[in-house]
């Protein structure tokens, strides 16, 4: 591939001749023949020629392959140079703003008389990877003081929310990483461990270790950090930690020397994908996998909140990680016991206006709810799911949605908060309530009716205006 480069500015020049010297064969025109000879001195393909005269392109030998740069230097002969190009054969032609005061009327003007010529302004094309790098830069700062803050504890707790899921368990892993720490020096562990049954198999499949810890021995550590969640949702246990890293809403009420919270993040682990990657890190195969796996499981696979960041981080672990664990893990998610309820779910489930709503009775742990909404949103015109069931003696209530919608969060958030706990994100959320406080609010609701209440509650919800945008006591939305 060819280029001519018609600029005339010596930055400019070397600027582009660095940029793509490498991959396209360059040659650079300009008008003064001083500048000429001194890029010629240095060795830069450059001639010296009238940019308004079709001549001087047909001497350069123009095709319709070469692109043409011209740089824009806020002249008004720049229509009678594209027109001198386009009369030398030139199709492809670009116009680089550089510092002109008014490019956006400049690159106007140019696209209306000229509509196939590009502009593209020179801080456009800066913009994006500057700032990354500047993010970079800031996320690598953070990183290292923590790391520094850390290095001298003996052990330090890892600590996790109970039940803890890949997002969690994997977010441990890395940051052990981050940390340069082994499982001696950095112990991954939850108040209640891990007994959903692809939680189960994932920490079998990547061998990781979660230990269970009672209250008490959290002194035992000269350092607490937490993934995935934050001291509030250890009802008052903890109120001081060294380090929190989440992607739950921020609350208040606790001391943490170093937090980075990010709630428009689909999981911890982006979060911590962009640690490591800030450090340079290196991300073993086992660490990639779980990682990876976290943030598909987190995001379902990017169908519930995700950004720009979780996907940017998922392609950049997918050549690490061994996608047929990935594989292996994911099937693991179906069980005999929760077809069963997917079943009872189909037989005694509602759907009115692409709600989809059904109350499960008794259930034997609580992980069959949110697995049962999850599943019955993947059908064809469903764009609510509200599951509910009995366990332990407290409703549970599991509220999802595809996203475009009023946020789930606020609607458990408006019937629950102040009987129970509720909280969650936009489009899942959670509401766990102690049977006696569910019938003292809404009556001895006939459990036959609960299906249909349960729809009366966010048909209600959906049609009334949307209030001020309010941030309460959210709890772990899993
Ligand atoms: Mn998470």
């Amino acid at each position: 591939m060819r280029c001519l480069a018609v600029c005339q500015d010596e930055l400019v020049i070397r600027m582009l001749n660095e940029i793509l010297a490498p991959s396209i064969e360059v040659d650079f025109l300009v008008e003064s023949r001083a500048l000429a000879r001194r890029l010629h001195d240095g060795d830069l393909p450059v001639t010296a020629g009238d940019i308004r005269r079709t001549d001087t392109y047909i001497k350069a030998d123009l095709s319709p392959q070469t692109s043409v740069i011209i740089e824009d230097t806020g002249r008004r002969n720049l229509p009678k140079v594209i027109d001198a190009i386009r009369d030398a054969g030139g199709v492809l032609i670009y116009v680089l703003g550089v510092g002109t005061a008014d490019k956006e009327s400049r690159a106007e003007t140019i696209r209306a008389q000229f509509p196939d010529v590009s502009y593209l302004s020179l801080s456009e094309l800066f913009e994006g990877p500057l700032l990354k790098e500047f993010s970079r830069a800031l996320t690598r700062a953070r990183v290292q003081q923590y790391q520094r803050y850390l290095s001298d504890a003996d052990r330090i707790l890892i600590l996790l929310h109970n039940e803890p899921d890949p997002d969690a368990m994997a977010s441990g892993l890395a940051l052990r990483t981050v940390l340069h720490r082994t499982k001696a020096t950095a112990v991954i562990a939850a108040l209640e461990g891990v007994t959903r049954p692809e939680n189960v198999r994932m920490a079998h499949l990547l061998d990781i270790h979660v230990e269970t810890i009672r209250p008490e021995q959290i002194e035992e550590f000269d350092r607490i950090a937490m993934v995935d969640v934050q001291p509030h949702y250890f009802d008052g246990i903890i109120d001081r930690v060294d380090l929190v890293i989440d992607h739950h809403p921020e609350q208040h009420g606790y001391n943490a020397v170093f937090k980075d919270i990010r709630e428009d993040y689909g999981s911890t682990c982006t979060i911590l994908t962009e640690h490591l990657r800030a450090v340079d890190a290196p991300i073993s195969e086992r660490t990639a996998t779980a990682m990876l796996y976290a943030i598909k499981s987190d995001t379902l696979f990017f169908n519930r909140q995700a950004n720009r960041c979780d996907i940017d981080a998922f392609s950049y672990l997918y050549p690490l990680a061994d996608a047929t664990l990935i594989r292996r893990m994911e099937g693991a998610e179906i069980t005999i016991e929760r077809l069963q309820f997917v079943v009872r779910a189909t037989e005694h489930g509602k759907m009115v206006d692409q709600i989809f709503s059904v109350f499960l009775g008794d259930v034997p742990r609580d992980d069959v709810v949110p697995y049962v909404a999850d599943f019955f949103l993947q059908l064809e015109n469903v764009k609510w799911t509200l599951v509910a069931g009995i366990v332990n003696g407290s409703f549970v209530m599991s509220v999802r949605n595809l996203g475009y919608s009023r946020n789930a969060g606020d609607f458990v958030r408006k019937y629950f908060v102040e009987i129970g706990s509720a909280g969650g994100h936009r489009s899942m959320a959670k509401a766990v309530v102690p049977l006696g406080a569910f019938k003292e609010r809404f009556g001895d609701v006939d459990e036959r009716r609960m299906t249909e209440t349960m729809i009366d509650l966010l048909q209600e919800f959906l049609h009334e205006a949307p209030e001020d945008k309010r941030k309460k006591e959210p709890v772990g939305s899993h």
